[in-house]
Protein backbone atom coordinates (compact mmCIF):
# COMPACT_ATOMS: atom_id res chain seq x y z
CA UNK A 1 0.00 0.00 0.00
CA UNK A 2 3.02 2.17 0.99
CA UNK A 3 5.06 1.61 -1.82
CA UNK A 4 2.10 1.95 -4.53
CA UNK A 5 1.56 5.30 -2.79
CA UNK A 6 5.45 6.16 -2.98
CA UNK A 7 5.23 4.72 -6.87
CA UNK A 8 2.52 7.11 -7.76
CA UNK A 9 3.93 10.07 -5.86
CA UNK A 10 7.57 9.03 -7.72
CA UNK A 11 5.48 8.93 -11.20
CA UNK A 12 3.74 12.34 -10.35
CA UNK A 13 6.94 14.10 -10.05
CA UNK A 14 8.16 12.77 -12.96
CA UNK A 15 5.11 13.86 -14.88
CA UNK A 16 5.57 17.20 -13.12
CA UNK A 17 9.77 17.94 -13.90
CA UNK A 18 9.91 16.20 -17.00
CA UNK A 19 13.37 15.50 -18.50
CA UNK A 20 15.40 16.69 -15.69
CA UNK A 21 19.03 15.49 -14.61
CA UNK A 22 17.69 12.77 -12.28
CA UNK A 23 14.76 11.52 -14.27
CA UNK A 24 15.83 8.73 -16.61
CA UNK A 25 14.15 10.04 -20.03
CA UNK A 26 14.53 8.72 -23.29
CA UNK A 27 17.62 10.20 -24.85
CA UNK A 28 15.96 11.54 -28.03
CA UNK A 29 14.04 13.51 -25.53
CA UNK A 30 16.19 15.20 -23.39
CA UNK A 31 16.75 18.76 -24.30
CA UNK A 32 20.00 20.75 -25.36
CA UNK A 33 22.24 20.48 -22.48
CA UNK A 34 24.18 23.51 -21.74
CA UNK A 35 27.83 23.19 -19.67
CA UNK A 36 31.35 23.19 -19.82
CA UNK A 37 33.39 19.85 -20.60
CA UNK A 38 35.79 18.73 -17.19
CA UNK A 39 39.06 20.45 -17.47
CA UNK A 40 42.03 18.80 -18.75
CA UNK A 41 39.27 17.24 -21.51
CA UNK A 42 41.12 17.01 -24.81
CA UNK A 43 39.95 18.34 -27.91
CA UNK A 44 41.68 16.59 -31.08
CA UNK A 45 40.80 16.03 -35.30
CA UNK A 46 41.79 12.75 -36.86
CA UNK A 47 43.14 11.65 -40.50
CA UNK A 48 45.06 8.53 -41.70
CA UNK A 49 48.12 7.81 -43.22
CA UNK A 50 46.45 6.33 -47.10
CA UNK A 51 43.30 8.78 -46.89
CA UNK A 52 45.83 12.18 -47.26
CA UNK A 53 49.28 11.20 -47.52
CA UNK A 54 49.63 10.47 -51.39
CA UNK A 55 53.68 10.47 -52.01
CA UNK A 56 52.54 6.39 -52.81
CA UNK A 57 55.60 5.35 -54.34
CA UNK A 58 57.97 8.45 -52.81
CA UNK A 59 61.35 7.23 -50.41
CA UNK A 60 61.51 3.29 -51.24
CA UNK A 61 57.73 2.59 -49.32
CA UNK A 62 56.60 -0.37 -50.30
CA UNK A 63 53.58 -1.35 -52.33
CA UNK A 64 50.23 -1.70 -49.19
CA UNK A 65 46.71 -3.55 -50.12
CA UNK A 66 45.10 0.10 -50.67
CA UNK A 67 47.64 0.50 -53.76
CA UNK A 68 47.23 -2.33 -55.26
CA UNK A 69 42.81 -2.58 -54.40
CA UNK A 70 42.75 1.08 -56.32
CA UNK A 71 45.18 0.46 -58.59
CA UNK A 72 43.42 -2.71 -60.12
CA UNK A 73 39.78 -1.57 -61.70
CA UNK A 74 36.67 -1.86 -60.61
CA UNK A 75 36.89 -1.04 -56.68
CA UNK A 76 36.51 2.60 -56.49
CA UNK A 77 33.38 4.61 -56.61
CA UNK A 78 35.19 7.52 -58.83
CA UNK A 79 38.04 4.95 -60.40
CA UNK A 80 40.07 7.16 -57.82
CA UNK A 81 43.50 6.51 -55.85
CA UNK A 82 45.44 7.21 -52.73
CA UNK A 83 48.61 8.31 -55.00
CA UNK A 84 48.60 11.85 -54.33
CA UNK A 85 45.14 12.08 -52.18
CA UNK A 86 45.65 15.78 -49.96
CA UNK A 87 49.39 15.41 -50.58
CA UNK A 88 49.94 15.38 -46.79
CA UNK A 89 53.46 13.74 -47.48
CA UNK A 90 54.69 17.26 -48.69
CA UNK A 91 52.23 19.28 -46.51
CA UNK A 92 53.48 18.89 -43.07
CA UNK A 93 53.44 22.81 -42.32
CA UNK A 94 50.26 22.67 -44.24
CA UNK A 95 48.19 20.79 -41.84
CA UNK A 96 50.07 21.85 -38.80
CA UNK A 97 48.70 25.27 -39.71
CA UNK A 98 44.84 24.04 -39.72
CA UNK A 99 45.75 22.07 -36.73
CA UNK A 100 46.63 25.31 -34.88
CA UNK A 101 43.93 27.37 -36.54
CA UNK A 102 41.45 24.80 -34.95
CA UNK A 103 42.69 24.97 -31.13
CA UNK A 104 43.00 20.81 -30.61
CA UNK A 105 45.37 19.50 -28.13
CA UNK A 106 45.91 16.47 -29.86
CA UNK A 107 46.12 15.42 -33.64
CA UNK A 108 45.40 11.64 -34.19
CA UNK A 109 47.39 10.54 -37.14
CA UNK A 110 48.18 6.79 -38.36
CA UNK A 111 51.70 5.35 -39.66
CA UNK A 112 51.97 3.71 -43.05
CA UNK A 113 53.82 0.43 -42.24
CA UNK A 114 54.82 -0.54 -45.39
CA UNK A 115 56.80 3.52 -45.44
CA UNK A 116 58.65 1.80 -42.45
CA UNK A 117 59.04 -1.58 -43.98
CA UNK A 118 58.44 -1.67 -47.55
CA UNK A 119 57.60 -5.76 -47.16
CA UNK A 120 55.97 -5.63 -43.88
CA UNK A 121 59.38 -6.90 -42.19
CA UNK A 122 62.64 -5.70 -40.05
CA UNK A 123 64.64 -6.69 -43.56
CA UNK A 124 63.27 -3.85 -45.18
CA UNK A 125 63.42 -0.58 -42.88
CA UNK A 126 62.90 2.33 -44.58
CA UNK A 127 64.66 5.88 -43.14
CA UNK A 128 62.77 7.83 -45.69
CA UNK A 129 59.91 6.63 -44.18
CA UNK A 130 61.04 7.25 -40.53
CA UNK A 131 62.36 10.86 -41.46
CA UNK A 132 58.65 11.89 -42.77
CA UNK A 133 57.00 10.99 -39.33
CA UNK A 134 59.93 12.33 -37.62
CA UNK A 135 59.27 15.68 -38.99
CA UNK A 136 55.47 15.65 -38.71
CA UNK A 137 55.56 14.55 -34.95
CA UNK A 138 58.57 17.54 -34.09
CA UNK A 139 56.41 19.81 -36.39
CA UNK A 140 53.96 18.89 -33.75
CA UNK A 141 55.55 19.12 -30.89
CA UNK A 142 56.42 22.61 -31.52
CA UNK A 143 53.34 23.77 -32.38
CA UNK A 144 52.17 22.13 -28.80
CA UNK A 145 50.22 19.58 -30.21
CA UNK A 146 50.25 15.89 -28.98
CA UNK A 147 50.36 13.36 -31.55
CA UNK A 148 48.13 10.16 -30.93
CA UNK A 149 49.12 7.72 -33.15
CA UNK A 150 47.90 4.92 -35.08
CA UNK A 151 49.97 1.88 -36.19
CA UNK A 152 47.40 0.43 -38.72
CA UNK A 153 44.53 2.33 -40.20
CA UNK A 154 44.24 -0.59 -42.96
CA UNK A 155 46.71 -0.31 -45.03
CA UNK A 156 48.87 -3.52 -44.95
CA UNK A 157 52.03 -4.12 -46.56
CA UNK A 158 51.31 -6.19 -50.03
CA UNK A 159 54.20 -8.11 -49.00
CA UNK A 160 52.14 -9.81 -45.50
CA UNK A 161 48.90 -10.24 -47.74
CA UNK A 162 50.72 -11.96 -50.40
CA UNK A 163 51.33 -14.66 -47.40
CA UNK A 164 47.91 -14.61 -46.30
CA UNK A 165 46.99 -11.54 -44.81
CA UNK A 166 45.53 -11.23 -41.11
CA UNK A 167 44.41 -14.41 -41.75
CA UNK A 168 47.59 -15.89 -41.21
CA UNK A 169 48.96 -16.29 -37.94
CA UNK A 170 52.56 -15.00 -38.88
CA UNK A 171 51.16 -11.67 -38.97
CA UNK A 172 51.18 -11.52 -35.01
CA UNK A 173 55.02 -11.25 -34.99
CA UNK A 174 55.50 -9.62 -37.81
CA UNK A 175 52.77 -6.49 -36.43
CA UNK A 176 54.84 -6.76 -33.01
CA UNK A 177 58.13 -6.13 -35.07
CA UNK A 178 56.47 -3.06 -36.71
CA UNK A 179 55.15 -1.97 -33.38
CA UNK A 180 58.14 -2.08 -31.60
CA UNK A 181 59.94 -0.13 -34.38
CA UNK A 182 57.60 2.51 -33.83
CA UNK A 183 58.06 2.70 -30.19
CA UNK A 184 61.85 3.15 -30.38
CA UNK A 185 61.68 5.29 -32.83
CA UNK A 186 58.83 7.64 -31.72
CA UNK A 187 57.78 6.97 -28.49
CA UNK A 188 60.34 9.61 -27.02
CA UNK A 189 57.46 12.07 -28.22
CA UNK A 190 54.55 9.98 -28.50
CA UNK A 191 52.79 9.05 -25.77
CA UNK A 192 49.22 8.51 -26.99
CA UNK A 193 49.13 4.74 -29.19
CA UNK A 194 46.76 3.14 -31.03
CA UNK A 195 47.24 -0.76 -32.22
CA UNK A 196 44.56 -1.04 -34.88
CA UNK A 197 41.50 1.52 -35.93
CA UNK A 198 38.35 -0.46 -36.23
CA UNK A 199 39.17 -4.01 -36.57
CA UNK A 200 35.78 -4.96 -37.21
CA UNK A 201 36.48 -2.81 -40.58
CA UNK A 202 39.03 -4.68 -41.66
CA UNK A 203 37.62 -8.12 -41.00
CA UNK A 204 34.25 -7.79 -42.31
CA UNK A 205 34.05 -5.03 -44.88
CA UNK A 206 37.86 -6.37 -45.96
CA UNK A 207 37.39 -9.96 -45.73
CA UNK A 208 34.08 -10.53 -45.64
CA UNK A 209 32.35 -8.78 -48.34
CA UNK A 210 35.42 -7.27 -50.06
CA UNK A 211 34.34 -3.55 -50.80
CA UNK A 212 37.28 -2.86 -49.17
CA UNK A 213 41.42 -3.83 -50.03
CA UNK A 214 42.50 -6.53 -50.41
CA UNK A 215 38.77 -7.83 -51.82
CA UNK A 216 37.99 -10.71 -50.18
CA UNK A 217 34.41 -12.21 -50.31
CA UNK A 218 34.49 -15.72 -50.87
CA UNK A 219 34.10 -17.36 -47.47
CA UNK A 220 32.29 -14.63 -45.29
CA UNK A 221 31.53 -16.94 -42.68
CA UNK A 222 34.71 -17.80 -41.71
CA UNK A 223 37.54 -15.14 -42.83
CA UNK A 224 36.18 -12.70 -40.72
CA UNK A 225 36.40 -14.60 -37.15
CA UNK A 226 39.81 -16.10 -38.23
CA UNK A 227 41.65 -12.77 -39.08
CA UNK A 228 39.90 -11.28 -36.26
CA UNK A 229 41.49 -13.99 -34.11
CA UNK A 230 45.08 -12.39 -35.59
CA UNK A 231 44.17 -9.44 -34.86
CA UNK A 232 43.40 -9.28 -31.71
CA UNK A 233 46.65 -11.52 -30.61
CA UNK A 234 48.54 -9.33 -32.48
CA UNK A 235 47.22 -6.06 -30.41
CA UNK A 236 47.87 -8.08 -27.47
CA UNK A 237 51.17 -8.61 -28.01
CA UNK A 238 52.05 -5.33 -28.96
CA UNK A 239 50.61 -3.71 -26.10
CA UNK A 240 52.45 -6.53 -24.02
CA UNK A 241 55.77 -5.17 -26.19
CA UNK A 242 55.02 -1.43 -25.15
CA UNK A 243 54.13 -2.27 -20.92
CA UNK A 244 57.16 -4.22 -20.88
CA UNK A 245 60.37 -2.77 -23.08
CA UNK A 246 58.68 1.11 -23.05
CA UNK A 247 56.20 1.80 -20.53
CA UNK A 248 58.62 2.66 -17.77
CA UNK A 249 60.84 4.89 -19.68
CA UNK A 250 58.73 6.45 -22.23
CA UNK A 251 55.38 6.84 -19.98
CA UNK A 252 52.70 7.11 -22.85
CA UNK A 253 49.33 4.96 -22.68
CA UNK A 254 48.25 2.60 -25.46
CA UNK A 255 45.20 0.48 -26.35
CA UNK A 256 42.81 -0.24 -28.92
CA UNK A 257 40.18 1.97 -31.10
CA UNK A 258 37.09 -0.31 -31.96
CA UNK A 259 33.70 1.04 -34.37
CA UNK A 260 30.74 1.15 -33.09
CA UNK A 261 27.18 2.04 -34.00
CA UNK A 262 24.34 1.74 -31.52
CA UNK A 263 22.46 -0.80 -32.66
CA UNK A 264 19.48 -0.59 -30.01
CA UNK A 265 15.88 -2.22 -30.08
CA UNK A 266 13.07 -1.41 -32.85
CA UNK A 267 10.74 -1.47 -29.63
CA UNK A 268 12.07 -0.67 -26.81
CA UNK A 269 9.43 -2.13 -25.19
CA UNK A 270 9.75 -5.57 -26.74
CA UNK A 271 12.08 -8.05 -25.15
CA UNK A 272 12.83 -10.02 -27.87
CA UNK A 273 13.75 -6.75 -29.52
CA UNK A 274 16.12 -5.85 -26.60
CA UNK A 275 17.56 -9.53 -27.24
CA UNK A 276 18.55 -8.79 -30.63
CA UNK A 277 20.33 -5.50 -29.69
CA UNK A 278 22.20 -7.15 -27.16
CA UNK A 279 23.48 -9.59 -29.50
CA UNK A 280 23.95 -7.36 -32.64
CA UNK A 281 25.77 -5.10 -29.86
CA UNK A 282 27.95 -7.99 -28.99
CA UNK A 283 28.78 -9.39 -32.40
CA UNK A 284 29.81 -5.90 -33.45
CA UNK A 285 31.60 -4.22 -30.53
CA UNK A 286 31.40 -7.47 -27.98
CA UNK A 287 33.63 -9.25 -30.55
CA UNK A 288 36.76 -7.31 -30.00
CA UNK A 289 35.97 -5.51 -27.09
CA UNK A 290 34.67 -8.57 -25.07
CA UNK A 291 38.19 -10.33 -25.22
CA UNK A 292 40.26 -7.17 -24.61
CA UNK A 293 38.04 -5.11 -21.84
CA UNK A 294 36.67 -8.17 -20.55
CA UNK A 295 37.56 -11.41 -19.79
CA UNK A 296 40.15 -12.58 -22.59
CA UNK A 297 37.21 -14.46 -24.88
CA UNK A 298 34.63 -14.09 -27.36
CA UNK A 299 30.76 -13.11 -25.80
CA UNK A 300 29.02 -16.13 -24.72
CA UNK A 301 26.25 -15.50 -27.17
CA UNK A 302 28.99 -15.14 -30.38
CA UNK A 303 30.54 -18.78 -29.00
CA UNK A 304 26.94 -20.03 -28.87
CA UNK A 305 25.08 -19.26 -32.01
CA UNK A 306 28.17 -19.67 -34.70
CA UNK A 307 28.86 -23.19 -32.80
CA UNK A 308 25.11 -24.15 -33.39
CA UNK A 309 25.51 -22.74 -36.59
CA UNK A 310 28.44 -24.81 -37.52
CA UNK A 311 27.33 -27.78 -36.56
CA UNK A 312 23.96 -27.29 -38.41
CA UNK A 313 26.32 -26.94 -41.22
CA UNK A 314 27.64 -30.33 -40.45
CA UNK A 315 30.97 -29.16 -38.94
CA UNK A 316 32.63 -30.68 -36.30
CA UNK A 317 34.24 -27.47 -35.05
CA UNK A 318 32.85 -24.07 -34.50
CA UNK A 319 33.69 -21.69 -37.52
CA UNK A 320 34.72 -18.94 -34.57
CA UNK A 321 38.10 -19.89 -33.52
CA UNK A 322 39.05 -20.83 -29.37
CA UNK A 323 41.53 -19.19 -27.59
CA UNK A 324 43.86 -21.26 -25.41
CA UNK A 325 43.33 -20.58 -21.51
CA UNK A 326 46.93 -18.91 -21.69
CA UNK A 327 46.05 -16.76 -24.82
CA UNK A 328 42.63 -15.39 -22.75
CA UNK A 329 45.41 -14.41 -19.72
CA UNK A 330 47.34 -12.47 -22.31
CA UNK A 331 44.86 -11.13 -23.83
CA UNK A 332 42.20 -9.89 -21.00
CA UNK A 333 43.52 -6.40 -19.91
CA UNK A 334 45.60 -5.32 -22.72
CA UNK A 335 44.49 -1.67 -22.72
CA UNK A 336 45.02 1.22 -20.95
CA UNK A 337 42.28 3.59 -22.09
CA UNK A 338 39.04 2.55 -24.11
CA UNK A 339 39.33 3.59 -27.99
CA UNK A 340 35.98 4.39 -29.87
CA UNK A 341 35.07 5.70 -33.08
CA UNK A 342 31.50 6.10 -33.67
CA UNK A 343 29.14 7.59 -36.56
CA UNK A 344 25.31 5.98 -36.07
CA UNK A 345 22.99 4.52 -35.22
CA UNK A 346 20.20 1.41 -36.70
CA UNK A 347 17.28 -0.25 -35.18
CA UNK A 348 17.18 -4.19 -34.76
CA UNK A 349 14.63 -6.75 -34.74
CA UNK A 350 15.09 -10.70 -34.67
CA UNK A 351 15.55 -12.71 -38.04
CA UNK A 352 16.97 -16.21 -38.50
CA UNK A 353 18.66 -16.78 -41.22
CA UNK A 354 16.74 -18.95 -43.98
CA UNK A 355 19.51 -20.54 -45.52
CA UNK A 356 22.44 -22.48 -44.46
CA UNK A 357 25.33 -20.21 -45.98
CA UNK A 358 27.21 -19.73 -43.33
CA UNK A 359 28.25 -15.58 -43.04
CA UNK A 360 29.22 -13.45 -40.52
CA UNK A 361 26.29 -11.67 -41.64
CA UNK A 362 23.62 -13.91 -40.43
CA UNK A 363 25.01 -15.67 -37.53
CA UNK A 364 23.46 -12.85 -34.94
CA UNK A 365 20.05 -13.81 -35.86
CA UNK A 366 19.55 -9.75 -36.40
CA UNK A 367 18.31 -7.58 -38.99
CA UNK A 368 18.70 -3.65 -38.77
CA UNK A 369 16.53 -1.34 -40.10
CA UNK A 370 16.70 2.57 -39.28
CA UNK A 371 13.49 5.56 -38.16
CA UNK A 372 12.30 7.22 -41.51
CA UNK A 373 13.11 10.30 -39.70
CA UNK A 374 16.45 9.99 -39.41
CA UNK A 375 18.38 12.71 -41.38
CA UNK A 376 20.38 11.37 -44.17
CA UNK A 377 24.64 12.44 -45.05
CA UNK A 378 26.81 12.04 -48.04
CA UNK A 379 26.92 8.35 -47.39
CA UNK A 380 24.15 5.94 -47.38
CA UNK A 381 25.51 4.10 -44.05
CA UNK A 382 25.48 6.96 -42.00
CA UNK A 383 22.24 8.16 -39.99
CA UNK A 384 22.35 11.55 -38.15
CA UNK A 385 21.10 9.81 -34.59
CA UNK A 386 23.24 12.49 -31.75
CA UNK A 387 21.79 10.41 -29.02
CA UNK A 388 22.52 7.19 -30.63
CA UNK A 389 26.12 7.90 -29.16
CA UNK A 390 24.78 8.82 -25.86
CA UNK A 391 23.53 5.28 -25.26
CA UNK A 392 26.22 3.85 -26.88
CA UNK A 393 28.59 5.60 -24.26
CA UNK A 394 26.15 3.79 -21.29
CA UNK A 395 26.51 0.57 -22.77
CA UNK A 396 30.14 0.48 -22.99
CA UNK A 397 30.13 1.91 -19.32
CA UNK A 398 27.80 -0.59 -18.20
CA UNK A 399 29.66 -3.73 -19.51
CA UNK A 400 33.14 -2.97 -19.15
CA UNK A 401 33.51 -1.02 -15.71
CA UNK A 402 33.12 2.42 -17.08
CA UNK A 403 36.78 2.43 -18.46
CA UNK A 404 38.41 6.08 -19.36
CA UNK A 405 37.52 6.68 -22.91
CA UNK A 406 38.41 8.87 -25.79
CA UNK A 407 36.47 9.01 -28.59
CA UNK A 408 38.67 8.49 -31.49
CA UNK A 409 36.18 9.67 -34.45
CA UNK A 410 33.20 10.77 -35.51
CA UNK A 411 31.92 12.92 -37.72
CA UNK A 412 29.73 13.33 -40.98
CA UNK A 413 29.73 13.67 -44.56
CA UNK A 414 28.50 15.22 -47.84
CA UNK A 415 28.67 15.52 -51.86
CA UNK A 416 28.78 19.13 -51.18
CA UNK A 417 31.95 21.39 -52.35
CA UNK A 418 30.40 24.01 -50.25
CA UNK A 419 32.30 25.68 -47.05
CA UNK A 420 28.65 26.67 -46.01
CA UNK A 421 28.23 23.44 -44.44
CA UNK A 422 25.48 23.97 -41.80
CA UNK A 423 24.36 20.33 -42.03
CA UNK A 424 28.02 19.41 -40.23
CA UNK A 425 27.68 22.08 -37.52
CA UNK A 426 24.53 20.85 -36.40
CA UNK A 427 26.09 17.47 -36.32
CA UNK A 428 28.73 18.17 -34.50
CA UNK A 429 26.68 20.05 -31.69
CA UNK A 430 24.32 17.73 -31.16
CA UNK A 431 26.57 14.71 -30.99
CA UNK A 432 29.03 16.59 -28.77
CA UNK A 433 26.40 17.42 -26.60
CA UNK A 434 25.31 14.04 -25.91
CA UNK A 435 28.82 13.66 -25.10
CA UNK A 436 28.60 16.14 -22.30
CA UNK A 437 25.39 14.29 -21.42
CA UNK A 438 27.08 11.07 -21.17
CA UNK A 439 29.88 12.27 -18.68
CA UNK A 440 27.57 15.09 -16.73
CA UNK A 441 24.36 13.48 -16.30
CA UNK A 442 25.21 9.81 -16.67
CA UNK A 443 29.05 9.37 -15.28
CA UNK A 444 30.39 8.35 -18.12
CA UNK A 445 34.07 8.54 -17.88
CA UNK A 446 34.95 10.31 -21.56
CA UNK A 447 38.24 11.80 -21.25
CA UNK A 448 38.50 13.43 -24.93
CA UNK A 449 37.12 14.12 -28.30
CA UNK A 450 38.05 13.44 -32.01
CA UNK A 451 36.29 15.45 -34.91
CA UNK A 452 36.89 13.11 -37.88
CA UNK A 453 38.16 14.85 -40.32
CA UNK A 454 40.74 17.49 -39.70
CA UNK A 455 40.14 17.73 -43.82
CA UNK A 456 38.19 15.99 -46.98
CA UNK A 457 39.68 13.06 -48.12
CA UNK A 458 40.66 9.34 -49.89
CA UNK A 459 36.89 7.75 -48.58
CA UNK A 460 37.91 4.67 -49.36
CA UNK A 461 35.45 2.78 -51.49
CA UNK A 462 33.75 6.04 -52.30
CA UNK A 463 36.80 7.53 -53.24
CA UNK A 464 36.39 11.53 -53.29
CA UNK A 465 32.59 11.46 -53.47
CA UNK A 466 31.99 11.82 -49.81
CA UNK A 467 33.65 14.58 -48.08
CA UNK A 468 33.91 14.61 -43.99
CA UNK A 469 36.05 17.21 -43.84
CA UNK A 470 36.31 20.09 -41.15
CA UNK A 471 38.09 21.73 -44.38
CA UNK A 472 37.64 21.94 -47.98
CA UNK A 473 40.66 21.06 -50.30
CA UNK A 474 40.18 21.01 -53.95
CA UNK A 475 41.67 18.07 -55.40
CA UNK A 476 41.83 19.64 -58.94
CA UNK A 477 44.38 21.89 -58.02
CA UNK A 478 48.03 20.25 -57.96
CA UNK A 479 48.98 22.23 -55.19
CA UNK A 480 45.79 21.05 -53.09
CA UNK A 481 44.60 23.48 -51.03
CA UNK A 482 42.68 23.67 -47.87
CA UNK A 483 40.05 26.30 -47.03
CA UNK A 484 38.22 26.45 -43.38
CA UNK A 485 34.42 25.50 -43.88
CA UNK A 486 31.97 26.78 -41.35
CA UNK A 487 32.14 23.52 -38.91
CA UNK A 488 35.57 24.47 -38.88
CA UNK A 489 35.01 28.06 -36.57
CA UNK A 490 32.48 26.34 -35.03
CA UNK A 491 34.73 23.25 -33.64
CA UNK A 492 37.28 26.15 -32.66
CA UNK A 493 34.66 28.27 -31.10
CA UNK A 494 33.97 25.01 -28.99
CA UNK A 495 37.59 24.02 -28.47
CA UNK A 496 38.22 27.58 -27.17
CA UNK A 497 34.62 27.89 -24.86
CA UNK A 498 35.41 24.27 -23.67
CA UNK A 499 31.57 23.37 -24.27
CA UNK A 500 28.46 25.18 -24.63
CA UNK A 501 27.43 28.40 -23.01
CA UNK A 502 24.08 29.14 -22.29
CA UNK A 503 22.20 31.66 -24.61
CA UNK A 504 22.01 35.01 -22.76
CA UNK A 505 18.70 35.56 -24.31
CA UNK A 506 15.84 35.26 -21.81
CA UNK A 507 13.36 33.34 -24.26
CA UNK A 508 16.06 31.03 -25.19
CA UNK A 509 16.05 27.72 -23.39
CA UNK A 510 18.08 27.38 -20.53
CA UNK A 511 19.52 25.43 -17.47
CA UNK A 512 18.77 28.16 -15.37
CA UNK A 513 18.80 28.46 -11.20
CA UNK A 514 15.34 26.79 -11.89
CA UNK A 515 15.66 23.90 -13.16
CA UNK A 516 18.90 23.84 -10.36
CA UNK A 517 15.94 24.10 -7.32
CA UNK A 518 13.50 21.83 -9.01
CA UNK A 519 16.83 19.40 -9.45
CA UNK A 520 17.11 19.80 -5.50
CA UNK A 521 13.55 19.36 -4.86
CA UNK A 522 13.45 16.56 -7.00
CA UNK A 523 16.50 14.86 -5.09
CA UNK A 524 14.89 15.36 -2.05
CA UNK A 525 11.75 13.59 -3.22
CA UNK A 526 13.14 11.07 -4.42
CA UNK A 527 15.17 10.18 -1.30
CA UNK A 528 12.53 10.31 0.36
CA UNK A 529 10.63 8.15 -1.77
CA UNK A 530 13.07 5.88 -1.19
CA UNK A 531 12.97 6.06 2.37
CA UNK A 532 9.89 5.30 2.91
CA UNK A 533 9.77 2.04 0.51
C1 LIG B 1 35.79 5.25 -40.25
O1 LIG B 1 35.07 4.09 -40.54
C2 LIG B 1 37.23 5.13 -40.68
O2 LIG B 1 38.07 4.90 -39.57
C3 LIG B 1 37.72 6.29 -41.46
O3 LIG B 1 38.92 5.95 -42.08
C4 LIG B 1 36.66 6.73 -42.44
O4 LIG B 1 37.10 7.73 -43.29
C5 LIG B 1 35.49 7.23 -41.63
O5 LIG B 1 35.03 6.26 -40.76
C6 LIG B 1 34.29 7.62 -42.48
O6 LIG B 1 33.75 6.52 -43.13
O7 LIG B 1 29.45 1.26 -47.78
O8 LIG B 1 29.19 -1.09 -47.47
O9 LIG B 1 31.31 -0.22 -48.15
C7 LIG B 1 33.73 4.10 -40.13
C8 LIG B 1 33.06 2.81 -40.45
C9 LIG B 1 33.31 1.47 -42.36
C10 LIG B 1 31.44 2.90 -42.15
C11 LIG B 1 33.02 1.27 -43.81
C12 LIG B 1 31.15 2.70 -43.60
C13 LIG B 1 31.37 1.34 -45.51
C14 LIG B 1 30.55 0.15 -45.72
N1 LIG B 1 32.83 2.72 -41.87
N2 LIG B 1 31.62 1.44 -44.07
S1 LIG B 1 30.10 0.02 -47.41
Amino acid sequence: MRSKMSISLTLVFFAFLGCRTLVRCAYQDDPFYYDKFPDGFLWSTATSSYQIEGGWNSSEKGENIWDRFTHTCCHIEDNSTGDVACDSYNKIQDDVQLLKSLGVSHYRFSISWSRIMADGTNATIKSGGIDYYNRLINALKKANIEPMVTLYHWDLPQALQDIGGWENELLVGYFNEYARTCFKRFGDRVKLWLTFNEPFVVVWVGLGFGAHAPGISDRPGEAPYKAAHTIIKSHAEAWHTYDNEFRSTQKGRISITLDSDWKGPKDPNSADDKAASERAMQFKLGWFANPIFKNGDYPDVMKELIANKSAEEGRSTSRLPEFTESEKLRIKGTFDFFGLNHYTTQLITTQYRSDKKPNYGSDMDAKESQDPSWQRAGSSWLYVVPWGLRALLNWIKDNYGNPELYITENGVSDRNASLQDDHRVEFYRNYINNVLKAIKKDGCNVKGYTAWSLMDNFEWAAGYTEKFGLHYVDFSDPARPRKAKKSAEFYKQLIKDNGFNAPTSASAPTVGPRHRASSVLFMVVTLLVKFLM
